[in-house]
């Protein structure tokens, strides 16, 4: 039995497969392996459990204890994940890490030298790191290292297993020239050899636990929350809880706030702010998927209390001008790397530079978050650069570096976060959005933040309505009371009440007018109807409610609802991540895909043109509908959001969302410019139905430029079809673009005729 901890990604994985096909096809043993994840979509930790012997395998659960247990990443070391201790006495356990032996020695923590010890386990070192970068496989660590596990399993006599790896190397390298072929041979024999067996020093069976430094600060449940729940998830030891770590959260509640926690550090660079060159339009903030870097206005006394690290220069132009510092805050351990902030900078002053040179910034982010206060003049719902000067509630989430879908979810939080309720269907917005005990969803300096809530793939859209209802019934009951207070009450009470009725339907304006009643009925102790309105206090005032989910939820599983709740009538907003395949569960065709696309169910190209949810919902009239993409126009992605939620009924926006399953060239580094390119040649398209207009109908693509093509080449999910299915593929992507020219003809036309 042996297990394997390996970073998503890294090609543990991949190498297991191929140990155990190895074992399996030249052996007569019997095999088996499981591969566990965490719930992070990149970046996570993986744990792949393999059993082999010479009897009928019966055991469909993961592996407690096992002879062989490997931790690929040393960062696993210094996190102090239990993984030794899950090795039998007597077994082995390697670590792949740079570290001499003294320097291990200072990274293992004493509980898991004491286990060593006193269990006789064999303790070998590789540093597999150095190795494949000295034979040009960069960091592909995974073939040395599965080497070794052959090497020290013994398995199979030792020359055999390094036979058959070498032949699946061939087969499945050949392709690509004999040179990566001979790479990976090398690899195969360094990795059977470059392993150390290490001797235990007797001091390790007395070793005693150190200090665990200062206890984490915060809101006193998130602390407790995180202690005893987060952390021990995070090390993949969330199966050691009892059951009772869970009673506080045996309604399913969780606290918020918790990823902030976190501080997982997997950037190998990360972005570095030139105060000089910078022109403080905030873009970069607002596209950044995980809220990691972030704008600040720091008054004198904040610059001169600021960490030693603080890097700012005088607000340059506009509100604040003359008064205020301008610094912009990254955090390093928080940061993804995905480096679209660098490419939106229009002034390149964003440099990715390594994590460990930039480690003195957390401190300083740290200081801009908890202490610099909110400077409200310059917050603007309105626009970019004043949308970026408020709080983003959600922060540092699991999602894929450069996740598009995070990027819009963190700008609507920005603008509503702190009055705000969604209700989520499943997909990948519901595991970067609500892993258990880690939310990234947050609350602002009053601990209020966004109540997020998933629900059912199928009737999320149902479910969103149903919370407002609620909210509504219990709305407009305290609104009676509040009516006889506007006529009956001291003029004092009497003027908070009305101001509270007048703005009943404005989110914004009623948020401080319902602060202002409770303020002035808090005095009264001795009325009624004042403790009455008191008791339902937190439904005072009016909720931005937002149902979100993905094209999977939207277009198909969850359409019939959805479209229950737009012909409703009701002042609800949805939101659509339009990744145009089932994302979270690896990309399946949706009716969102489009023609030619390659997808899961459509191997060889989607036929038909992806349905037109948008035109649906407008033929309501009574419906708000936008379709923006944030990367082609930042300031139509703000509006469409500003416009729905003022709509005072059912509002639908579907956001473009590049995608981890697209394999843009270069990577999500492109996500944003993606959009862009998307847009302009015609693609998607941005429009916005404002029933509340004369002029209902505003098309803000511009006349596609041409270029379709080549858009399309520059995804694998369509150039892959060229190379599978070449003729198929240009008749596809022929009547794909002839669709997507009739489609803006059919939307100017639109125009004309809503005009
Ligand atoms: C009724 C039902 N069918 C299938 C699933 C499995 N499932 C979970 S998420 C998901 C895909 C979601 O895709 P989409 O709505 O496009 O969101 P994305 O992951 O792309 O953000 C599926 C099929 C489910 N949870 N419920
Ligand atoms: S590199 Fe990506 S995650 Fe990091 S700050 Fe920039 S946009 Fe945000
Ligand atoms: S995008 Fe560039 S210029 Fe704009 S605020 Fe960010 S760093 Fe400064
Ligand atoms: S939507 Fe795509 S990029 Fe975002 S988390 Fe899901 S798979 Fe990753």
């Amino acid at each position: 039995e042996c297990k394997f901890w390996g970073l998503g990604g890294d090609g543990t994985v991949g190498a297991n497969k191929n140990s155990i096909k190895i074992i399996g096809d030249n052996t007569n043993k019997y095999v088996q392996a499981y591969f566990q994840y965490d719930s992070k979509k990149t970046g996570g930790v993986t744990i792949s459990h393999l059993r082999f012997g010479d009897h009928p395998i019966r055991s469909p659960y993961y592996i407690n204890m096992a002879d062989f247990v490997a931790c690929h990443n040393p960062s696993y070391i210094t996190k102090g994940y239990k993984m030794v201790q899950a090795v039998k006495p007597g077994g082995v356990f390697l670590v792949n890490s740079q570290w001499t032996f003294e320097e291990l020695e200072r990274h293992l923590d004493a509980e898991a030298k004491r286990y060593i010890a006193k269990n006789r386990i064999r303790l070998v070192m590789i540093n597999a790191i150095d190795l494949a970068q000295s034979i040009g496989m960069g960091k592909r660590t995974n073939t040395i290292l599965q080497s070794a596990f052959f090497s020290l399993a013994k398995v199979m006599p030792e020359a055999e297993a390094i036979g058959h790896m070498k032949d699946a190397a061939t087969s499945s390298y050949l392709k690509k020239g004999q040179d990566v072929v001979d790479m990976n041979h090398k690899a195969i024999d360094l990795g059977a050899t470059a392993y150390e067996i290490v001797a235990i020093p007797e001091s390790w069976a007395t070793a005693e636990d150190k200090d665990r430094g200062k206890p984490v600060g915060g809101r006193p449940a998130t602390v407790k929350m995180v202690e005893d729940i987060l952390f021990p998830v995070a090390r993949m030891d969330g199966d050691s809880l009892p059951v009772s770590a869970f009673v506080p959260h045996a309604d399913g509640t969780f606290e918020l706030g918790a990823a902030a926690y976190e501080k997982r550090g997997v950037a190998v660079n990360v972005p570095e702010w030139n105060e000089n060159t910078c022109i403080q339009c905030n873009r970069c903030a607002y596209v950044c998927p995980h809220a990691t870097i972030r704008p600040f206005a720091l008054s004198g006394q904040e610059l001169a209390a600021a960490p030693e690290a603080t890097k700012s220069a005088p607000i340059k132009a506009g509100k604040g001008k003359g008064e205020y510092t301008y610094a912009m805050a990254i955090s390093p351990l928080d940061c993804m790397g995905c480096g679209i902030c660098v490419n939106i900078c229009p002034t390149n002053s964003l440099t990715m530079m390594s994590l460990e040179s930039q480690g003195a910034q957390q401190a300083v982010f740290n200081y801009m978050v908890s202490e610099v206060a909110e400077k409200k003049e310059l917050q603007d719902n309105k626009t970019v650069k004043g949308s970026q000067f408020k709080q983003p509630m959600l922060e540092f989430s699991g999602s894929c570096a450069g996740c598009a879908e995070t990027s819009y979810a963190r700008l609507i939080t920005q603008i509503y976060g702190d009055h705000m309720i969604i209700s989520n269907a499943t997909g990948c917005s519901s595991i970067w959005g609500g892993p258990a005990a880690t939310s990234p969803y947050t609350v602002n300096k009053e601990g209020k933040g966004p109540a997020w809530v998933n629900s059912l793939f199928e009737d999320n859209a149902e479910h969103g309505l149903g919370i407002y209802l609620g909210q509504k019934k219990l709305r407009d009951d305290l609104a009676e009371k509040v009516k006889i207070l506007a006529e009956g009450a001291d003029a004092e009470t009497a003027e908070a009440a009305r101001a509270y009725l007048d703005t009943y339907c404005d989110g914004g304006a009623n948020q401080a007018a319902a602060s202002r009643l409770i303020e002035t009925l808090e005095k009264n102790p001795s009325c009624d109807i004042c403790r009455e309105i008191l008791s339902g206090k937190d439904y005072l005032n009016k909720k931005s409610v937002w149902i979100m989910g993905g094209d999977g939820w939207a277009f198909d599983i969850g359409y019939g609802g959805l479209d229950h709740v737009l012909a409703s009538g009701e002042d609800v907003n949805v939101f659509v991540f339009n990744t145009e395949v089932y994302s979270n569960t690896g990309g399946q065709a949706s009716k969102a895909s489009n023609i030619g696309q390659v997808a899961q169910f459509a191997a060889a190209g989607k036929e038909i043109k992806s349905k037109s949810l948008a035109e649906l919902a407008m033929t309501y009239g009574y419906v708000y509908v936008a379709q923006v993409a944030m990367g082609a126009n930042l300031e139509q992605t703000l509006k469409a959001i500003n416009e729905a939620e003022a709509y005072p009924g059912p509002s639908l926006i579907i956001a473009y969302s590049p995608c981890e399953m697209h394999s843009i060239k270069g990577g999500m580094v492109n996500c944003q410019v993606e959009m862009k390119k998307a847009v302009e040649c015609g693609y998607w398209n941005l429009f916005r139905f404002n029933p509340a207009l004369e002029s209902p109908f505003t098309l803000d693509s511009k006349e596609p430029v041409g270029g379709y093509q080549d858009f399309l080449m520059n995804e694998a999910r369509y150039s892959r079809l060229t190379m599978e299915f070449p003729e198929r593929a240009e008749t596809l992507f022929t009547a794909a673009e002839e669709n997507a020219k009739a489609r803006y003809d059919h939307l100017v036309k639109l125009k004309k005729l809503y005009e």
